[in-house]
């Protein structure tokens, strides 16, 4: 596979590269645009890129498309392009005219970050620190973390990721990572160009840099309200092997963080995260099959969802909630 995307992507190439809305999407098109160049453009509030993103990212001016970590393209819009190279993690589609990479086309349970096939295609020494922040972000230890460990032994000392995320200052920068996301588009256009000039994680830790300063300072105001949501959320925590947590976030949510964080301090717990929104409950789900209990109870109070086998998204018509939360329980 390889092979094949360097042939695809020959260096400095410079297409447009569209990613995913999280630190998986931003640290694989960081990754991508230090070898290929070119713009990146992110996808927000959605999962399948469509005919009306046509328009909108201004396909027509590139002279090559690159999709990272986006579940979903419609065939239209890949058959605008010539050839396309298109890496994904989510379940497999079945299209043409595109290079599609996705792990899971060849085992379905496979798990690999697409920021960890990035680093894998075209990644150097100098984006391992990215392609680390990234894998851990989507909650899998990538093969290179060895290698990471010995080359920053103060950032990381851990063997696995729930480990590292609570102790090692690794942690921190993949919070910045999920936070500096939040936001204004404008202001998170700003976040994503400066992060792309960070040669360095200290430039970020210790703020050596004009941008390394401003980036860290939006993380803190950030983190601020992250921590006063988490605070209020274990303090809802029981001896239940369920914890269920409504809020109702500002203009910054931080509801998919939340609930890793949750799941990982709170062991073998599962969590739902859970917001109000035009009559539905959005639910942000990690545990440890959560998607099989979801599968089960979903249908059964006209919900929809889906993700991986621990982490998953759902919404819930907001007049089932109460049995969903019932039946929910009852099959942990
Ligand atoms: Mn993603």
């Amino acid at each position: 596979m390889k092979k094949k995307v360097l042939e695809a992507l020959p260096q400095n190439c410079e297409p447009l590269i569209i990613h995913d809305n999280d630190p998986d999407g931003l640290c694989s098109s960081i990754i991508f645009k230090r070898y290929t160049g070119g713009k990146t453009r992110r996808l927000i509030g959605r999962a399948n890129l469509s005919m009306e993103w046509y328009k909108r990212l201004n396909i027509e001016a590139a002279s090559k498309t690159v999709i990272l970590d986006i579940p979903e393209v419609e065939q239209e819009f890949l058959d605008t392009q010539n050839v396309p190279v298109w890496i994904d993690h989510h379940m497999p589609q079945k299209r043409h005219n595109v290079l599609y990479v996705n792990p899971r086309n060849y085992d379905p349970n496979i798990y690999v970050p697409t920021t960890t096939m990035a680093q894998d295609f075209v990644g150097t020494k100098e984006t391992l620190w990215i392609a680390m922040i990234g894998s851990i972000a989507d909650y899998h230890w990538p093969h290179f973390a060895e290698e990471f460990k010995s080359l920053y032994p103060d950032l990381c000392k851990r063997d696995t990721v729930q480990e590292a995320l609570l102790h090692d200052p690794i942690s921190e920068l993949v919070k910045l990572f999920f936070f500096l996301l939040k936001g204004e588009r404008q202001e998170v256009e700003q976040h994503i160009r400066d992060l792309h000039k960070i040669k360095s994680p200290y430039e970020l830790l210790t703020q050596s840099s004009k941008e390394g300063e401003r980036l860290w300072k939006r993380f803190k105001k950030r983190d601020e309200v992250f921590n006063q949501s988490y605070k209020d959320a274990r303090s809802k925590n029981t001896r239940s092997k369920l914890l269920v947590y409504e809020y109702q976030p500002g203009k910054w949510s931080f509801t998919s963080y939340l609930s890793n964080m949750l799941s990982t301090t709170l062991k073998g717990k599962t969590i739902i995260i859970a917001r109000r929104d035009n009559g539905v409950m959005k639910c942000s789900c990690r545990g440890p099959n959560v998607l099989e209990v979801l599968k089960e109870v979903l249908p059964k109070v006209g919900g929809k969802g889906g993700g991986h086998p621990t982490a998953c998204g759902a919404s819930v018509p907001e007049q089932e909630w109460e049995s969903f939360k019932r039946l929910f329980k009852s099959r942990l």
